[in-house]
């Protein structure tokens, strides 16, 4: 019996085998078991004899189990190991990432430009009040010029801001001028009641800039406006700048670039015109200045609203600037800078 056991032992392949060896033989119904039983019925001088030999197979075929397992259990944690070895030359799997929308690109573009020339970026609120959107922008409440800026009303007070040019009296307000000029630059969200064609969109952006100080000119604003135009066309498009109108700044002016999809000819995008309007700008009105409590015979400056919407459609010849806002993966994907 004890050989065949030892045999048996050796050659069971799997651990749920061996723990069945191991009931059978050493378990309450085992052959061991029996004999130890039986020990009542032998005389007092074979009890010792059968007792210690049956005791030396118990422990020999516990021993023999017990190695057994451990090299079972060995092997078993072995091959599980080469199962699951990671292979780590493979090529990883590749973890979608996110990208600046190729709006925010523009506009990170601009407020980097005018960083390095020594401005600051300052943000204003979108639901603003009439008093500065409009009054303190020198349009009363009767002015005509309002109709310009088709406004979402929340209340008779309180509006969506249809530009940024509030935070210009909103930072003139806090200035303290005795410590030096103020350049500022101010990008953000704006919105109008005006009906979505190609070139506008009733939520766009805007970054808006004022420089004041005592001895700005027009030549300043023009300086400026040409470096920027440099900065994100290159020499790739015509600027243009015309005589405007604009309640607060006088005189005003608007900046228009040859339209990248005719280059001048006239098309659907730019209304057959062969120009694009980018900009509104000029020199600040000293009504204005009064009003955010600036002396105009001491400080004067210039300011400027630009549209980033129209110079992302310009930069990479986009005809339509409803794209921006459909969140197609697809189009926007195509600006990622990280691929
Ligand atoms: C203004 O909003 C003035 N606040 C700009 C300004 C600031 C003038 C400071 C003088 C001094 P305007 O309404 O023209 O101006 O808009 C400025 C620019 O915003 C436009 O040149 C254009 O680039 C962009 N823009 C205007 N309306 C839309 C629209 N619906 N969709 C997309 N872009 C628009």
């Amino acid at each position: 019996l004890e050989q065949k056991s030892l045999k048996d032992i050796k050659e069971t392949v799997d651990l749920s085998k061996l723990n069945e060896v191991r009931v059978n033989l050493l378990g309450k119904k085992g052959p061991i078991t029996e004999v130890l039983r039986g020990m009542r019925e032998l005389s007092k001088e074979e009890r010792p004899k059968v007792g210690s030999f049956a005791n030396e197979v118990r422990d020999n075929l516990t021993e023999t189990i017990e190695k057994r397992r451990s090299e079972l259990e060995q092997a078993h944690l072995e091959r599980k190991l080469k199962r699951e070895s990671i292979d780590v030359t493979l090529p990883g799997k590749p973890v979608a990432q996110g990208n600046p929308h190729v709006i925010q690109q523009i506009i990170d573009n601009i407020e980097d430009l005018f960083l390095g020339m020594g401005y600051q970026v300052v943000e204003g609120p979108e639901v603003e009040t009439d008093r500065y959107n409009f009054e303190m922008m020198n349009l009363p409440k009767d002015h005509p010029a309002r109709d310009m800026q088709d406004t979402f009303y929340i209340t008779d007070e309180i509006l969506m801001r249809s530009q940024t040019s509030p935070v210009q009296a909103r930072t003139m307000e806090k200035h303290d001028f005795s410590k030096g000029p103020l350049k500022m630059i101010s990008p953000g969200v704006v919105y109008r009641r005006d009906t979505d064609d190609a070139t506008h969109s009733h939520q766009f952006h805007q970054i808006e800039g004022l420089v004041i100080d005592k001895h700005i000119t027009m030549g300043d604003l023009k300086g400026t406006l040409e470096t920027l135009a440099q900065e994100l066309f290159g020499d790739r498009f015509e600027v243009r700048l015309r005589p405007s109108y604009f309640p607060f700044t006088e005189p005003s002016v608007e900046a228009d670039v040859t339209c990248f999809n005719c280059m001048g000819e006239g098309c659907k995008v730019c209304k057959y015109t062969g120009w694009i309007e980018v900009l509104g700008a000029g020199m600040v009105h000293p009504n204005v200045l009064k009003m955010a409590g600036v002396d105009p015979e001491v400080y004067g400056g210039f300011a400027f609203g630009l549209g980033p919407d129209r110079f992302a459609m310009l930069r990479y010849g986009v005809d339509d600037i409803r794209n921006f806002y459909l969140n197609d993966v697809r189009f926007l994907s195509q600006f990622n800078k990280r691929g």
